[in-house]
């Protein structure tokens, strides 16, 4: 009976630590920026584990891994998967947990003599942090057509490398074809990084969608002058300029309420001397929200006071969008099936919109998505301090084991809103 059938939760435990151990940072995280040789060796590691369980492990033109169990016919597989690129303060489940989950069932079914209906398949996908490289979710926006690959490998990094060259000095620019093929569905593990679950004291989120995403990177030129002896009224201060644009987003943020939120992340000033009035200035400007007309709302708020200030000081702005996605809905039937299947498997369970970005908005393109989410403590996220209760990462990898095998079972065509399927 595989409605009865769990993963090993200590192998995924174990898996979790080994990859953090690369890329360490204090406090028990990891920074593996996306094509660094630290991604190289997370990737390596994983690649590894993939091809010990004899997984057939493709790799794409964006440097995306799948790895796939046959079953017992061929066709578009049943896909689970995430990322191991982390930011530079990265926690050692955001992303790891989806992608050692999802090879944890592969494993599951195998020690099992499980033989699905379909193919399953894990991936791990390119720069979803898109910290190194923006936007975010490159790997997938390019798996499933969003982005084309050559546009993809010219995108030049906040460190001045570029993608294309970056994937060929760590030998992951493959030969598998973007866009890649669609999966028959996708489900994707992942910690929820804030607040909500730990708060209503629920072990799964069955997630609904993902916000919209706006990043705005902005370089502000003005004069660098003497600080001691340019009098105020003759300045044209990058600093000032970017302080303000930094202030702005914040109270437009926390004047719309609700689900609006704004940060700035990176702030450059240039000569950056305690003396010298910046000549000019590098920030961006993330800015979410799950309502898309807020969403455009607030992004034209901010771009007006821009036009404003900069008239006012005298400065130039040149705005650069660095990643722009609009909401994404998951499909009703996969979000039934996650709400169902934790609560035969005896978990609290909420249903929830996803504050962060994953590759699932991206598959979500292209097949019938959904997500699972386990509880952050504190709500903490990219940063080392994230964590989350091992019995919740045992329960989310299980969840997932049985709600892909329900995709498998299932006739989708047909919609199977109880999510039950025929359990076997
Ligand atoms: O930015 C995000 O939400 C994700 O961590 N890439
Ligand atoms: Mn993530
Ligand atoms: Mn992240």
């Amino acid at each position: 009976m595989t409605a009865d059938l769990r993963i090993d939760g200590d192998r995924l435990l174990r898996r979790i630590e080994e990859l953090a151990t690369i890329g360490p940072i204090d406090g028990g995280g990891s920074c593996r920026l996306a094509l660094t040789d630290e991604d190289r060796e997370g990737r390596d590691l994983v690649v590894t584990w993939m091809r010990d369980l004899g997984l057939d492990v493709t790799v794409d033109g964006i440097g995306n891994v799948v790895a796939t169990r046959p079953g017992r016919t061929d066709g578009p597989p049943v896909m689970t998967g995430s990322h191991i690129d982390t930011v530079r303060t990265g926690g050692r489940y955001d992303g790891n947990l989806g992608v050692l989950a999802g090879l944890e069932v592969l494993e599951t079914l195998s020690e099992h003599g499980i033989e699905t209906e379909h193919p399953f398949a894990v991936a791990f996908f390119t720069d979803e942090e898109g910290a190194r490289f923006p936007p975010d979710m490159l790997g997938s926006l390019v798996y499933v057509g969003g982005m084309g690959l050559e546009d993809a490998l010219d995108i030049t990094g906040i460190d001045g490398a570029e993608v294309g060259a970056e994937l060929d000095r760590i030998g992951y620019r493959g030969p598998a074809p973007c866009p890649g093929p669609a999966p028959r569905a996708f489900v994707e593990l992942h910690v929820e990084q804030g607040p909500v679950l730990e708060a209503e004291g629920t072990t799964i989120g069955a997630v609904t969608g993902v916000q919209g995403i706006s990043w705005t990177g902005y370089t502000v030129t003005g004069q660098s002058n003497h600080a001691g002896t340019t009098p105020m009224h003759l300045r044209h201060d990058a600093g000032y300029a970017a302080a303000r644009i930094a202030t702005h987003v914040r109270e437009v943020a926390e004047c719309m309420g609700d689900r609006q939120v704004a940060t700035v992340g990176r702030l450059e000033l240039h000569p950056d001397l305690v003396n010298v009035v910046a000549g000019s200035a590098e920030l961006t400007v993330d800015l979410r929200n799950t309502d898309e007309t807020l969403l455009r709302a607030a992004e034209a708020d901010v771009a007006a006071f821009v036009a404003g200030l900069a008239a006012d000081e005298g400065v130039e702005v040149e705005a650069t969008t660095l990643a722009r996605f609009e909401p994404v809905e998951f499909d009703d039937r996969v979000v039934a099936a996650v709400a169902a299947t934790a609560e035969r498997l005896g978990h609290s369970v909420a249903r929830m919109p996803s504050g962060a970005g994953h590759d699932a908005q991206m598959l979500a393109r292209v097949c019938p998505t959904g997500m699972v989410f386990v509880p952050s403590r504190d709500g903490i996220s990219h940063n080392p301090a994230e964590h989350t209760d091992p019995a919740d990462l045992v329960a989310g990898a299980d969840v997932l084991l049985q709600v892909l095998l329900h995709l498998d079972a299932c006739d989708l065509d047909a919609g199977d809103p109880d999510g039950e399927g025929d359990a076997r």
